[in-house]
């Protein structure tokens, strides 16, 4: 593991960990004992030597690029009427008056629900829009699938895809963001305090959430002690984050972890994508048995992603709507 000396950390068992780095290249009992202590200690860790090609990850960042080099009169057409969440969103975070300092796509990853209407609208050229969304979603699917199942199998649970059936589902709601930070044209401590913030503080509501940016700067994660830690990371690595649902799929094991990304202080803009894994709209989630200890309280009640979902969206981005879900 390794230990990120930069990081300003106080306490002493963050101090002796530092930010978790997993090397997917190493033995797997290794890497499974590294993810199950970086999950319980900080719902998060950074990802090398994952085996997802280097060509899907910069070809997903050339269309995206080209997206968002385009007028806003062209980018506002991907919306839906109605409005959901999905399409091309500015500063506006879901429904109840979060903003932040973006530009963003957000997209159905479930190649049932991927629409072409969207993708020509996207692109001047839709096929090679939706062949780097396609690719890309799948790479990252396959790596979040292969890292749930090395976690089922280190807590010995009876089945190795007690997590990744969730995702694997025909029906799964995962979903596919990319956010567009742009660059700053004047002196960046001109802006005001409210404006500092990129994409403010939450935790994401799906069981794992896999991003990858470009070199600029921005993600913060809140440790278990309230300490708010910069996460700087190369092109070619992943972050990992535990969502709301895997949280209450442990009974409270894993923790989703808080994080946000500060507004963009270079004049290059930051551009990060995340795929959001998710189950089923009309699947239960509630812990896993085994994942009760005897003697230990059940934390969660059982709901379907459906009513976590509404839940979430009638509130607002920092909210902590896992414990809506809490029984006691
Ligand atoms: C946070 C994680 C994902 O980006 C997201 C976000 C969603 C949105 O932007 O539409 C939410 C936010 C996220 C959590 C609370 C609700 C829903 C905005 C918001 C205020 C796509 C998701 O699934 O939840």
């Amino acid at each position: 593991m390794v230990l990120s000396s930069s990081s300003p950390l106080r306490t002493k068992k963050t101090q002796a960990i530092g930010i978790p780095v997993i090397d997917l290249s190493l033995d797997a009992a290794t890497v499974s004992h590294r993810i199950i202590t970086a999950c319980q200690d900080y719902g998060f860790f950074k990802l090398i030597n994952h085996g997802v090609p280097t060509e899907n990850v910069s070809k997903m960042e050339e269309v995206a690029h080209g997206f968002f080099s385009k007028p806003t009169s062209e980018k506002i057409k991907v919306k839906s009427n109605p409005p959901t969440p999905f399409g091309y969103g500015c500063r506006n975070i879901g429904f109840n008056g979060d903003v932040g300092e973006l530009e963003y796509l957000l997209l159905q990853a479930n190649p049932l629900v991927l629409h072409s209407d969207t993708f020509n609208v996207v692109s001047n050229h839709p096929t090679d829009f939706s062949c780097a969304v396609d690719d890309y979603i799948h790479a990252v699917k396959e790596l979040t699938c292969g890292l749930l199942e090395i976690l089922a199998l280190g807590l010995s649970l009876p089945e190795k895809n007690a997590f990744s059936r969730f995702i694997r589902d025909f029906d799964s709601d995962s979903c596919f963001r990319v956010n567009h930070y742009p660059g700053v044209k004047t002196e960046s401590n001109q802006l005001k305090p409210a404006h500092r913030i990129g994409f403010g503080e939450h935790s994401d509501p799906q069981i794992f959430t896999i991003l990858r940016s470009n070199d600029v700067p921005g993600l913060q994660i809140c440790t278990v002690d309230g300490l708010w830690i910069p996460v700087n990371t190369e092109p070619t690595d992943f972050c990992v984050f535990v969502g709301d649902a895997l949280e209450v799929l442990t009974n409270g094991r894993f923790k989703s972890v808080r994080h946000r990304v500060m507004a963009n202080m270079s004049t290059k803009s930051r551009m990060s994508m995340m795929y959001f894994a998710a189950p089923a709209m009309n699947e239960w989630i509630s812990p896993i048995p085994q994942m009760i200890s005897p003697g230990d309280l059940r934390l969660y009640k059982s709901f379907t992603w459906n009513e976590y979902k509404k839940a979430a969206y009638s509130m607002r981005l920092g909210d902590q709507r896992i414990d809506l879900f809490k029984c006691h």
